[in-house]
């Protein structure tokens, strides 16, 4: 009696390891990144597809707001064909603006527009990314200008991008906001 409550446990806990595991990760084959991220923040979790691959994004965006502190890009957004949209660390200003399609294919490479580091001067850290799709088409978000985009990441081998991670600064109350800067995207 006891050795059968003991293996009905231990398929319970192997059950649940199982399950908790399916939600939260997945088998990728790379990691895509670009050189020219800022580093203020801390990372936020990794989100993935839930089975899936990313065919469009849309980007969290705050428009110049004729102050001294604005933030520029604020949250990345991928909608997967399995019909998952998925986000990672999102930052408090801005709006989501409209969304960008790949055409009967997938994202695969992306590059940042960053803006370098100003002093005293206000920051914005990352203003605008921009997408390659599988079909060889790109598709730029509706970020801000500021900065310059830097060089394009590495390309998925496998069928496209299908996780991401985003880096993003906390409010700094009176202080100067960038709120995101950099991510990371994972392909299966
Ligand atoms: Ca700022
Ligand atoms: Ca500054």
């Amino acid at each position: 009696m006891v050795s059968m409550d003991l293996s009905a446990s231990i398929t319970l806990l192997l059950t649940i390891s199982c399950c908790l595991w399916n939600t939260e990760s997945r088998t990728y084959s790379s990691v895509l990144s670009v050189p020219n991220g800022s580093s203020w923040g801390e990372w936020g979790p990794i989100s993935f597809c839930s089975s899936g691959y990313a065919n469009a994004f849309s980007l969290k965006v705050e428009k110049d707001n004729w102050t001294l502190d604005n933030t520029g890009l604020n949250g990345i957004r991928l909608y997967c064909d399995d019909g998952t949209e998925i986000e990672s660390r999102v930052g408090p200003w801005g709006t989501w603006t409209r969304n960008l399609f790949c055409n009967k294919s997938y994202l695969v490479s992306y590059s940042l527009r960053v803006e370098p580091r100003k002093g005293i001067l206000d920051d914005t850290a990352v203003n605008n990314i921009k997408f390659k799709c599988s079909d060889g088409v790109g598709r730029r978000g509706f970020g801000t200008t500021l900065g310059k985009f830097g060089p394009w990441s590495q390309s998925c081998q496998s069928n496209g991008i299908c996780g991401m991670r985003t880096r993003m600064e906390d409010a700094q109350g009176l202080g100067d906001d960038t709120a995101l800067n950099d991510v990371v995207f994972y392909c299966c």
